[in-house]
């Protein structure tokens, strides 16, 4: 059987500016959080390999471009550092961002690979977090502030921007489990950050919509379906609801409908927990709804009522809700220990069709990070990753069923393009169709998946 796609589908990969690029001499960058948390406490991350040099895709750009070309790139997302474009978060533009960030835009629209640029991949500038980060309503303005810069200076080649990548992360990450800087546990806080994100969203949105551009605004989610254990159990399917609530429903409702979903909202209330807002907020929030929705995913979220009286925390915690349920024979990515199941795509597709308007979408992201990939190597150098190509096809299949079913999906990236820096997890887990060496100078070579992808972009689809 042949799995078609539509000829102008997207077929590439994304990657985050703060995972790719590095820190170079004299290049003006500002510290990040993750430039803080590195100098702070080196041991946090996985070989004490931190974020200054990355994949330096600041310098090796080019020849990048050339590998995506080789891989199948019809399209390609990065993220613009804030704390290099602007340092302080706010104020002087560096000058060289610009002109990195021009060159990289120049350089895939002369390849054509469409340019999508994301503004916020978890990278608080330092100097805004030391005031509060997404704690202080005066982030939100910064930020608008910054996301207007980067309309006006690269708007007339981008044509698809997204406010944010996976704000309910930086929540969890930094705010209730302690894998982001400032690695705080407090719910009440968590609930104000995200808030402000979203708030956030809204407003980049409204500037761009309000500006001449003619392009396409949205926001990259990742939705974790949340399953119950036994779907005739209603504690499991209330406890279900709950955590859908929390980590998918916040962004996605307040993202696509315009307003957060009123069970979160009494569960903040019966706890004391709503954020402050300020009148005419939602009103905001409900006008500026995202043109395009970007869909991260990896991983279900099997959920099971509460059962153990186990407390994460002195106050409020979204676990207080529910416990992790291990399904018996799920497949599992034992190196990122989070569960594989296809089917979870096709379930976002139809909610998204069924319950969203069936709002124009793609797969920003999907993927699988595998450690010590050298095993793999053969005799000519080339990482042989059947593996990723089976989960690829996996995903397609499911994708390629929503498709017919009339889903409004428009394209699908993996994550990633070249192996990066994963967070605390630096190098540890390889996730790109392009090795990168770290012994030798971070050089590139092509694995079997990536010349796998370069087929089914040129023949928008797959023989099975
Ligand atoms: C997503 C992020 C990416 C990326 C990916 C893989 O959540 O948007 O930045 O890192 O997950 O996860 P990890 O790197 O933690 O293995």
């Amino acid at each position: 059987m042949k799995y078609e796609f539509p000829s102008d589908f997207w077929w590439g990969s994304a990657v985050s500016g703060p995972q790719t690029e590095g820190v170079h001499e004299n290049d003006g960058k500002g510290a990040s959080i993750w430039d803080q948390w590195y100098q702070e406490d080196p041991e946090a991350f996985f070989d004490q390999v931190g974020p200054e040099e990355t994949s330096l895709f600041y310098t090796k750009y080019k020849e990048d471009i050339q590998l995506m070309k080789q891989t199948g790139h019809n399209s390609f997302r990065t993220s613009i550092q804030w704390s290099r474009l602007i340092p302080n978060g706010v104020g002087e533009v560096n000058q060289k961002a610009v002109e990195f960030y021009n060159n990289v835009i120049d350089e895939l629209i002369a390849n054509d690979i469409e340019p999508f640029i994301n503004l916020y991949h978890f990278d608080m500038p330092m100097a805004l977090q030391e005031k509060g980060g997404w704690e202080s309503r005066e982030t939100v303005d910064a930020y608008v502030e910054f996301a207007k810069i980067c309309f006006d200076l690269f708007g007339d080649r981008v044509k698809k921007w997204f406010t944010h990548n996976e704000p309910i992360v930086p929540v969890e990450g930094g705010y209730l489990y302690q894998f982001h800087y400032p690695n705080i546990v407090n719910m009440k806080k968590a609930v104000q950050v995200g808030y402000h994100t979203a708030l956030s969203s809204a407003r980049a949105i409204k500037a761009y919509h309000e500006s001449d551009q003619d392009g396409e605004i949205g926001i990259i989610l990742n939705l974790t379906p949340s399953y119950p254990r036994d779907e005739n159990n209603p504690e499991d399917v209330k406890a279900a609801k709950i955590a859908d609530a929390i980590f998918n429903r916040s962004f996605l409702d307040s993202s696509v409908k315009g307003e957060f979903p009123s069970d979160l909202i009494e569960l903040f209330d019966e706890i004391d927990h709503l954020p402050v807002t300020e009148p005419g907020d939602l009103e905001l929030i409900k006008n500026n709804t995202v043109d395009i929705l970007g869909v991260n995913y990896y991983q279900p979220r099997r959920i099971k009522a509460k059962e153990s009286d186990t407390k994460l925390a002195d106050g409020p915690m979204p676990d207080d809700y529910f416990d992790y349920y291990e399904m018996p024979g799920r497949k599992m990515n034992p190196h990122r220990g989070w569960e594989i199941y296809e089917k979870g795509v096709y379930d976002i597709l139809t909610n998204l069709r069924e319950n969203y308007g069936n709002i124009k979408c793609f797969i920003s992201e999907n993927g699988m990070g595998v450690e010590g990939e050298e095993k793999f190597i053969n005799e000519d150098g080339q990482v042989e990753d059947d593996y990723r190509i089976e989960f690829l096809k996996d995903h397609l299949r499911y994708i390629h069923k929503g498709l017919e079913e009339g889903s409004n999906i428009r394209g699908y990236h993996m994550w990633t393009c070249m192996d990066n820096w994963s967070w605390m997890n630096a190098y540890k887990n390889r996730y790109g169709f392009i090795a990168v060496d770290l012994d030798d100078n971070r050089k590139r070579t092509i694995k079997k998946s990536g010349y796998w992808f370069n087929e089914l972009s040129n023949n928008n689809g797959f023989n099975d």
